[in-house]
C-alpha cells in the first residue's frame, strides 16, 4: 500500500472520538454532503435523520431532508432523486423497510445508486423494537449491495465507501450499510473520523455523469414497460453489475485502507488460519464471539469467528477458502426462513462449500437473539461447544435447531388481568341520542359530569403514559360518550405502546393492534366480518359494537392511503385520531400536523432553519371532501363538546357510516411543556383559534365553539408562549415564521365561518 505523502497526511488528518454507530453515519452523510435525504421516523435508525437535522440547522451541512409520509413515500422520494443524478441518502429499519420493499428492485433495476441505512431491527409481529436480522434477510433479493457494519467505526467507513463503490462506472447500483439496532446504532465506542470534509469529499471525488431526467434536451423513458426477452436481459445486467461489484469493492477497500489506515475485506476471519471449529455470526454478535475464542484459545482449543463485511455480492470463494480445513462449523441466525431448516446464511455457506469436493466442514444452524435477545459469551461458548463436539465426534445431533428458547405450554391459557366490562358497565343508559326524521338534526341528552366520572373507564389506569399525558384521559372521556360494547383497533405509537406491554393490558375491550399504516383497512375488515357473520347468523343475535380506531396524528400521515379509501367504501366505524403534533412514541419527530416553525426533532431551530418549514395538515377538512356522515373536532379541554359529539360518532357509525374524529391532546413531555398545564394549552389553542372546535354533519359545517363570539379570543402568541418547542417564535428573529402561522390560521378560521355560517359551504 503506497504512503500517504505529507500533503495527504494533512488532508486525511483523523479526529478520535467516542460515538454511536448512529452518530457515525449521520457524521459519514454529513461529510459526503448528499444532496438529499428523504426518510421516515422509525426505531432505532431515527437518530440518523434527527442528527442530521441538527447540523443543518446549525448550518453544518446543506443536505437537503425530505420528511416523507411514510418508507414507501420516502423510498420514492429517494428513487425520484436518484433519477435526478445527485447523491442520495435514505435511513431505516423492520417494518421501514417492508413497507418500502417493492421500490428497492426498481431502484437497483434502473441502475441509480443510493446509500441505504438499515439499522437492523425484528420484524412485525408482534412489535419489538429491537435487533434482529430478519429485516436484513428480506434486502438479499432486491439487487442492492449490501456492507455490514458489526461497529461503529465500520458504519463510518463502509458508508463513504459504499458511495464509491455504488457509482463505479462499472457497478451503478444502491447500496445498503447495515448495523445492528441498539447494539451498534446507540452505543457508544471508541471511532476515528477525518477532521475535515474535504477529505471525504476528495475520496469521493464529484459523483459522476449518468444519464438523468433533469436534462430536457436528452430525454429518456426511464423505467420502459418490458416484455420477454428484455427483462431476464435487464436482470442479467443486473447479476453482471454484482460481478463488477465484486470487482470494484476490494480496490475500493484498498484504497480507503491507504487514507484510513483501516481494511476491510469482504470476509472477517479471526483467528481462523489454523481453526479447527469455527461460528459463523452476522454483525455485532461476531464481536462478542471473538472475546469466547480468545478464551478458548487460551484453554488451547483451536476455535476461530467468521463474520462478513459484505453480504451481496456474497463471497462465496472467500468463504470456501476461509473454511477449507474447519472440521465443524455453527452458523448462528438472527431471523429464520421458516420452514427451510435454516436462514438465508446458512444456505448460502452451505452452497458455498458444496461446490468444494474436498470440503468436510460439518455445518450446523443455530436461530438466536431474535427480538433483541441478548447474545452473551456464553451463548458463543455454547456455540463453539457444539462444534467441538462435531468436530470430535465426527457426528451432528441436531442440525438445526432455535438456541435458548422456551417452548411455552400450549395447556396454559392467557393472564386474564384485568376483569372485562358488564353489560351493566358498557351500557348504563346515559347517552341518548335522538334523531328528529323531519329535518334529521341529531340531539344528544347532556349528561351530568358527576355522572360521566361515575362511568367504569374502558382503558384502565396503571398505563405507561407520561405524567400528565392527554392520550388516556382524551380518549376515556371520548368513549364515556359511547354505550355498549366496543372494539378498538390501534395504530403504532404511545396510546399503543403506554397501554399494551405484554403481558399486560389495560384495556378492557377487545383490542387489536395492526401496523402503523394499516389500522383503518384493519378495521374496515373486521366491521365486514362482524356484518357478514351477523347476516349468516354465526354471531348472537342483538350483538352491537361499536368499532373505533385509534391513530395519532403520525398514523394519519402514513395511514391516510388506508383513511381514505374506509372513508370512500363508507364502512361503519369511528376513526378517532388524537393529535399531540408529532411523533412522539419516536421521540418527537415532526408529523405532517405539526405546525409551522414548531421545534421537533427533525424540525430543529438554529441559524439556518427555523423549525418546520411547511403548514400543518388539515385533516378534518381532507376527511370533509370525502363526504362521509360525519367529521368533528374536539378536546378534553371542553369536556362536554367532546362527549356530546361521541355520541354524535357513535349514532352515525352504527347507521349511516364512517366517521372522523380529531381530538388535540397535550404531549408535556415534548411540547417542553408544565404537567399540570395540558387543559389550559388545549384551551388556548382553540381560544386563539388554532384549534377550531367544530363538526361537518351531514355536509353541514358548524363551530360548536366560537371564541370570537363567546369574548374568549385569545392571541395566537399566548398559545405559543406556553410551549417550550415554540416560545422562540415569539422572539423577533422569528416573527417571519409567527407571521406566516398567524396568517394560515386566520386563514382557516375565516373560511371556517364562512362554511359555518353558509350551509351549502
Ligand atoms: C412502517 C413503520 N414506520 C415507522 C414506524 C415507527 N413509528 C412507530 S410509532 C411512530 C410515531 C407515531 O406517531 P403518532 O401516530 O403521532 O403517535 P404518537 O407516538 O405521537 O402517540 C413511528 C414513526 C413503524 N412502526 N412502522
Ligand atoms: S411522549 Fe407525549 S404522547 Fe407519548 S406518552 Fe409521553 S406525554 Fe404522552
Amino acid at each position: 500500500m503506497a504512503q500517504l505523502v505529507a500533503e495527504e497526511k494533512a488532508k486525511f488528518v483523523q479526529k478520535v472520538d467516542f460515538r454511536t454507530g448512529n452518530e457515525m453515519a449521520a457524521q459519514a452523510a454529513k461529510q459526503i454532503n448528499f444532496h438529499l435525504m428523504g426518510y421516515y421516523p422509525i426505531t432505532p435508525s431515527t437518530e440518523v435523520a434527527e442528527f442530521l437535522d441538527e447540523m443543518r440547522a446549525a448550518g453544518e451541512h446543506e443536505i437537503s431532508m425530505v420528511p416523507a409520509d411514510g418508507e414507501h413515500s420516502a423510498a420514492g422520494i429517494c428513487y425520484g432523486a436518484t433519477s435526478g443524478g445527485g447523491r442520495v441518502f435514505n435511513c431505516t429499519a423492520s417494518q421501514g423497510l417492508l413497507y418500502s420493499l417493492e421500490q428497492l428492485p426498481v431502484q437497483s433495476a434502473s441502475r441509480f445508486p443510493m446509500l441505504l441505512q438499515l439499522v437492523n431491527r425484528s420484524v412485525s409481529g408482534p412489535l419489538d423494537i429491537r435487533c434482529d436480522h430478519s429485516d436484513l434477510y428480506y434486502a438479499l433479493t432486491t439487487g442492492w449491495i449490501i456492507l455490514l457494519a458489526r461497529e461503529p467505526q465500520a458504519v463510518y467507513d463502509m458508508n463513504i465507501m459504499a458511495v464509491r463503490i455504488g457509482e463505479h462506472p462499472t457497478v451503478r447500483l444502491p447500496v445498503i450499510v447495515a448495523y445492528d439496532g441498539f447494539f451498534t446504532s446507540h452505543q457508544k465506542r471508541r471511532v476515528q473520523y477525518f477532521e475535515n470534509d474535504e477529505a471525504v469529499v476528495d475520496f469521493l471525488g464529484r459523483p459522476p455523469e449518468f444519464p438523468h431526467a433533469l436534462d430536457p434536451r436528452h430525454p429518456i423513458t426511464f423505467g420502459a414497460y418490458m416484455n420477454d426477452p428484455d427483462l431476464i436481459n435487464t436482470k442479467y445486467q443486473l447479476k453482471l453489475a454484482m460481478d463488477a461489484a465484486r470487482e470494484v469493492i476490494p480496490q475500493v477497500f484498498e484504497e480507503y485502507a491507504r487514507i484510513s489506515g483501516r481494511r476491510y475485506s469482504f470476509l472477517d476471519l479471526y483467528k481462523m488460519d489454523d481453526a479447527e471449529v469455527a461460528i459463523f455470526l452476522l454483525n455485532s454478535a461476531a464481536e462478542t464471539a471473538k472475546d469466547m475464542a480468545d478464551r478458548l484459545r487460551q484453554q488451547g482449543q483451536r476455535v476461530g469467528v467468521v463474520s462478513l463485511d459484505v453480504l451481496r455480492p456474497f463471497p462465496v470463494e472467500e468463504v470456501r477458502q476461509a473454511l477449507k480445513g474447519t472440521k465443524a462449523l455453527v452458523i448462528g441466525e438472527r431471523g429464520d426462513s421458516y420452514g427451510a431448516q435454516g436462514g438465508p446464511l446458512s444456505h448460502e455457506v452451505k452452497a458455498a462449500l458444496q461446490e468444494d469436493a474436498e470440503n468436510r466442514t460439518l455445518c450446523l444452524t443455530r436461530v438466536y437473539g431474535l427480538g433483541g435477545k441478548d447474545f452473551y459469551a456464553e451463548d458463543a461458548e455454547e456455540f463453539f461447544n457444539l462444534a467441538l463436539k462435531a468436530a470430535e465426534t465426527g457426528q451432528v445431533e441436531t442440525r438445526f435447531a432455535y438456541h435458548g428458547v422456551t417452548p411455552g405450554d400450549p395447556q396454559k391459557p392467557p393472564m386474564q388481568v384485568l376483569p372485562p366490562l358488564t353489560k351493566e358497565e358498557t351500557s348504563p343508559g346515559l347517552v341518548q341520542v335522538t334523531r328528529n326524521e323531519e329535518t334529521g338534526e341529531l340531539k344528544v341528552k347532556p349528561i351530568a359530569r358527576w355522572q360521566l366520572a361515575a362511568r367504569a373507564k374502558r382503558i384502565t389506569p396503571g398505563h405507561g403514559a407520561c405524567p400528565g399525558c392527554g392520550i388516556l384521559p382524551a380518549l376515556n372521556l371520548f368513549f364515556k360518550g359511547i354505550e355498549g360494547d366496543v372494539v378498538i383497533v390501534n395504530h403504532t405509537g404511545c396510546a399503543e405502546i403506554v397501554t399494551s406491554g405484554y403481558p399486560f393490558s389495560n384495556h378492557r375491550v377487545t383490542y387489536i393492534h395492526n401496523l402503523f399504516q394499516n389500522g383503518a383497512a384493519t378495521l374496515s375488515g373486521l366491521v365486514e366480518m362482524f356484518q357478514e357473520r351477523q347476516r349468516r347468523g354465526d354471531l348472537p343475535a342483538g350483538e352491537d359494537i361499536t368499532f373505533v380506531m385509534i391513530s395519532g396524528d403520525g398514523g394519519m400521515d402514513i395511514g391516510i392511503g388506508a383513511v381514505l379509501g374506509a372513508a370512500i367504501r363508507n364502512h361503519k366505524m369511528i376513526i378517532l385520531e388524537y393529535d399531540n403534533q408529532g411523533y412522539m412514541n419516536t421521540g418527537s419527530q415532526l408529523s405532517y400536523s405539526t405546525p409551522l416553525g414548531h421545534m421537533t426533532t427533525t424540525s430543529h431551530v438554529g441559524p439556518a432553519q427555523a423549525g418546520k418549514a411547511f403548514h400543518h395538515r388539515d385533516t378534518p377538512q381532507i376527511m370533509s371532501a370525502c363526504h362521509i356522515p360525519y367529521v368533528f373536532t374536539g378536546t378534553e379541554a371542553f369536556p362536554d363538546d367532546l362527549v356530546k359529539k361521541a355520541a354524535k360518532a357513535q349514532w352515525y357509525a352504527k347507521n349511516e357510516g364512517l366517521v372522523y374524529g380529531k381530538v388535540l391532546i397535550a404531549c408535556p413531555l415534548n411540547w417542553r411543556s408544565e404537567d399540570r398545564i395540558g387543559t389550559k394549552i388545549l384551551e388556548t389553542a382553540v381560544n386563539c383559534r388554532f384549534f377550531p372546535l367544530y363538526e361537518v354533519e351531514q355536509g353541514i359545517t358548524k363551530l360548536t365553539h366560537d371564541p370570537d363570539r363567546a369574548r374568549h379570543h385569545v392571541d395566537v402568541r399566548d398559545w405559543l408562549g406556553l410551549m417550550g418547542k415554540t416560545r422562540h417564535l415569539l422572539q423577533p428573529q422569528y416573527a417571519p415564521q409567527l407571521e406566516a402561522l398567524e396568517a394560515e390560521i386566520e386563514r382557516r378560521w375565516q373560511r371556517l365561518k364562512a362554511m359555518h355560517e353558509h350551509p351549502q359551504l
